[in-house]
């Protein structure tokens, strides 16, 4: 599980659940979902990545790679948006996001897997087909994060993304490829089921709607899979959509 220990020792004394986020990042939004799922009050820390506000000494001392989301319950500080929300569902389980089958809850948790291990390809697709230029960083900047982050993958991605030639066409072609084969996978499931886990939503829903909204935003072709538009119309009916999805991302930036 994701819990990590904070150098800065402030959110230490935290009370509460609060959640250091952004509002366009997909993977809050697993938890923002996750959160007004269950009713649970919590305490917003927007961090917006377009200014570079999570590139800072104070948030790297709470996340050690600096990315969003972060939530902090009671002191304890946890990464990973699907540890999070695994956490959220075990910490307070009214109403489950869980299947109750053993199978189920196996293929719910083999979804989540799925996206976080591909998480970079929907990082690349988004950032080569809508905001990698505004987020390129400039050569003070990049220095400046070089001096914060430890992680290789994630140097070698923002220095690519801000070289004057962006991300490379192969990198963005491997993320394109590997991004059809994971919806040509939830296509077929959803095909069988209509929910990605069998027949209750779950934890796998709350993992991948981001991912769909995302790169719909950006594009995405999605018109091969019938089923997963029908699945997202049916995630969107539910009230924690509007209040952790639509709520935070500005409407000009939102595609049907
Ligand atoms: N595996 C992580 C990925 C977190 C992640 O990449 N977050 C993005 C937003 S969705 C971020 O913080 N990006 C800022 C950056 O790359 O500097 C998770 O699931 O929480």
């Amino acid at each position: 599980m994701g819990v990590v220990t904070p150098t800065n020792k402030d959110v230490e004394q935290l009370e509460g659940l609060h959640l250091y986020h952004g509002g366009q990042s997909n993977c809050s939004m697993r938890v923002r979902m996750t959160l007004e799922e269950k009713g649970l009050p919590w305490t917003s820390h927007h961090l917006d990545l377009r200014t570079a506000e999570n590139v800072t000494p104070e948030y790297f001392g709470i996340h050690p790679k600096g990315l969003v989301p972060t939530l902090v319950h009671d002191g304890i500080v946890i990464i990973e948006s699907t540890d999070i929300i695994d956490y959220l569902d075990e910490t307070f389980q009214h109403p489950p996001l869980r299947p109750a089958d053993e199978t189920e809850q196996q293929k719910m948790l083999a979804w989540m897997r799925l996206a976080a291990d591909n998480h970079i390809h929907v990082k690349t697709y988004m950032f080569a087909h809508q905001i990698g230029k505004r987020m390129a960083k400039t050569e003070s900047q990049l220095a400046a994060y070089r001096e914060l982050q430890r992680n290789e993958e994630l140097l070698a991605f923002h220095a690519e993304n801000s070289s004057a030639a962006g991300l490379s066409r192969e990198r963005l072609a491997k993320s394109t490829e590997v991004l059809k084969a994971c919806f040509a996978r939830l296509d077929r499931e959803l095909s069988e089921h209509k929910w990605l886990a069998g027949d209750s939503f779950s934890l796998a829903d709350i993992t991948w709607v981001p991912l769909y909204v995302t790169l719909n935003n950006a594009k995405f072709p999605f018109d091969a899979y019938s089923n997963v538009f029908r699945w997202k119309d049916a995630v969107r009916e539910r009230p924690s959509f509007q209040k952790a999805v639509l709520d935070w991302v500005p409407k000009d930036l939102i595609r049907d």
